[in-house]
């Protein structure tokens, strides 16, 4: 990518990851007018390649679109767009200073998917920053889709990557901050969130994705949440399209939401209408308390056509597709 072009974005969208920004919600067009996801998606004319990304997360998706840019593929360019906030120990979100469970443990869920088909996943990673690249391992390395536990950290070091303390500073005083009254609420929305979710489509058409977590904050030790799972957290179909799933993993595992979107595309609808069917799925349930959670996905097609769709208000997807990197605010089902 140009420089010129990343500096033009910057200002449109601010630099700004850390949580609770006030940029975060902003919803500007190229033109500087607000908009929203499902309205934007009906006036851009599909330009390859692009990128979205769960959240507003501007300096990953610019590194995605600096891959494609260069006629790299999908899958690297969401790889590495995704180890950007997984490096960045400052977000309390993902990878280093991720938020840890309620024993103060840092522990990394990810998974990746290509245009073939092909997925690796990690699940309760521990002391590894780039959980994204140890599951494009397990995927290009081994016979296996998912490793978990100590033998993804194994095979992790035997790999190369590096062991560090993922729980920085900040998260363990959070974490103590936590435990004086131990209320475990998994509150997620733009100020509270766990989770990059990433799907590119390249200049020859072909697309992939990745997920990457620390999962919810202060979880129980050895929960697993939707972002590992394929079919739940993500799911690609290089014929038909891919979906990324964020908030609260029980509710998404539960109706398989990633793979439902994309069979929803399958069967004719666009991605925007496929989010929401999903999302009607979870809240249209007998005794669904869908008001006290957030699920939000975002989605593409194979024309390239995109959507995204939340429970409620504050969900937004970032998506840099020509010269422009903007964050959106997602249509949503509650509407008060
Ligand atoms: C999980 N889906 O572990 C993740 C959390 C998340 O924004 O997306 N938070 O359930």
């Amino acid at each position: 990518m140009k420089r010129r072009h990343f500096l033009k974005n910057t200002s449109l969208i601010g630099v700004g990851i850390g949580l609770g920004s006030s940029l975060v919600n902003c919803a500007e067009s190229p033109k500087g007018k607000s908009t929203s996801a499902a309205s934007t998606e009906n006036q851009t004319k599909t330009k390859l390649p692009f990128v979205i990304a769960t959240w507003n997360v501007p300096n990953a998706t610019a590194k995605a679109m600096e891959v494609l840019q260069a006629n790299g593929n999908a899958l690297d360019a969401v790889e590495q767009g995704c180890m950007i906030e997984e490096a960045n120990a400052e977000g309390q979100s993902v990878g280093k200073g991720g938020l840890p469970d309620r024993d103060g443990n840092v522990t990394l869920d990810a998974c990746i998917m290509d245009k073939h088909g092909n997925c690796g996943s990690v699940v309760y990673l521990q002391n590894i920053t780039h959980a994204v690249s140890v599951a494009r391992k397990v995927m290009e390395d081994t016979p296996h889709v998912m490793l978990a536990g100590k033998g993804a950290e194994q095979f992790a070091i035997s790999k190369g990557f590096k062991s560090e303390n993922l729980l920085t500073e900040a998260s363990k005083k959070a974490w103590e901050e936590w435990k004086v009254k131990s209320e475990y609420k998994p509150i997620i929305n733009i100020e509270n969130h766990d989770t990059i979710g990433m799907l590119a489509i390249d200049e020859k058409g072909d697309i992939s994705g990745a997920c990457t977590t620390s999962g919810l904050a202060y979880k129980m030790g050895g929960r697993v949440g939707d972002s590992p799972i394929i079919g739940s957290g993500l799911f690609v179909d290089n014929e038909v399209g891919a979906c990324v799933a964020t908030g609260l993993g029980e509710e998404v595992v539960k109706t398989v939401g990633s793979f439902l979107v994309v069979e929803l595309m399958r069967q004719g609808k666009s991605p925007q209408e496929a989010c929401e069917e999903a999302i009607r799925r979870i809240v249209t349930k007998p005794n669904s308390n869908y008001k006290d959670f957030q699920v939000g996905y975002i989605a593409l097609n194979k024309k390239g056509d995109t959507g995204s769709y939340a429970i409620h208000k504050g969900f937004t997807m970032t998506k840099f597709q020509e010269d422009t990197n903007t964050n959106m605010q997602a249509e949503h089902y509650v509407k008060s």
